[in-house]
């Protein structure tokens, strides 16, 4: 099927579908002009995963974790949503019901207009107490660091004198319990579901597609690229998501 057949078909069949729900990841943020984590330019390239999202790396090196997410947050800081993330919200008129899971950590999809939108893996803007006294901040400053030039300095502080840490769910931590029973209900419910923008390899959103096939949904990739997704989804759609979505917007 020629790329203009396959987008003529998913277009044809989300016409007939009432429960849609998109899952995205890194790539649908990268026209924007936010790393993604495994391509060429990906964050992973230079720093570990293993190195710094993870709890055991902010135990040992809080400092260094937070100068990373502080860095990463200045690379997010004046990146703004790109017409990808402007047709899922618009999407949102098309299915009120429409349900957006996404990977990602930037905020894009709140400022393009999102407003039913599970955040799988937290948000790069807020901030918790790793000390476990319940505290949660929007920071968009970096908060009062740890004084002078002791090996956390650096490091925010919370009101109850425990460090902060980014509220991201990080490499062997489980994913907020409500967030994501609904993430696996609407999978479990929708007609279809557009998978854009991920390399489908971190779980348990990788699982999602699998869940919502076996319920009956048409699956259908958003990507530059293959994936361990592609075989299995029913339509592939090749190209960037800030020019495939509207095309597809377009022709609904
Ligand atoms: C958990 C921090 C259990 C956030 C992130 C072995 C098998 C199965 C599972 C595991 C395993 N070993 C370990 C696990 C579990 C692990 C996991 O899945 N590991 C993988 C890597 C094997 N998962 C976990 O640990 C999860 N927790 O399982 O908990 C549990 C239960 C109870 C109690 C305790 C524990 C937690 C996962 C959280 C991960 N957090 N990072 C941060 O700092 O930002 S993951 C990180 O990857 C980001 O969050 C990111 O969103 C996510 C996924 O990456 P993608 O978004 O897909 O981005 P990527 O760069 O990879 O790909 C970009 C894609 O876009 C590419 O395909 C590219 O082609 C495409 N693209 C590029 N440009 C465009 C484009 N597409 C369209 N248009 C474009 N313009
Ligand atoms: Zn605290």
């Amino acid at each position: 099927m020629s790329d203009t057949d396959a987008l003529r078909e998913v277009a044809r069949r989300l016409r007939a579908a009432t429960r849609v729900m998109a899952l995205t990841g890194a790539g649908i943020s990268a026209e924007s002009g936010v790393p993604t984590f495994r391509g060429p330019d990906g964050l992973w390239r230079n720093f570990r995963a293993t190195d710094l999202a993870t709890p055991g790396a902010f135990a040992r090196d809080p400092a260094l974790v937070w100068e990373w997410y502080r860095w990463r947050r200045s690379r997010i800081r004046d990146a703004r949503p790109n017409p990808g993330h402007l047709v899922l919200a618009r999407f949102e008129r098309r299915w009120p019901a429409l349900t957006l899971a996404t990977q990602n950590v930037d905020g894009l999809h709140t400022q393009a207009g999102s407003r039913r939108l599970l955040e799988l893996h937290g948000n790069i803007w807020r901030a918790r107490c790793a000390a476990r006294c319940g505290r949660t901040v929007i920071q968009d400053v970096d908060g009062a660091a740890a004084p002078g030039t002791a090996p956390d300095a650096g490091v925010p502080l919370c009101a109850c004198g425990g460090w902060m840490r980014p509220d991201i769910v990080w490499f062997g931590e489980a994913l907020d319990d409500g967030i994501l029973s609904r993430t696996l209900d609407e999978a479990a419910a929708s007609d279809a579901l557009l998978v854009v923008g991920t390399s489908s390899v971190v779980y348990p959103a990788a699982a999602l597609p699998g869940l919502a096939r076996q319920h009956g949904a048409m699956i259908v990739e958003v990507n530059v690229e293959d994936t361990p997704l592609t075989g299995a989804a029913d339509f592939v759609l090749r190209g960037p998501a800030g020019e495939v979505l509207p095309a597809l917007e377009a022709l609904l």
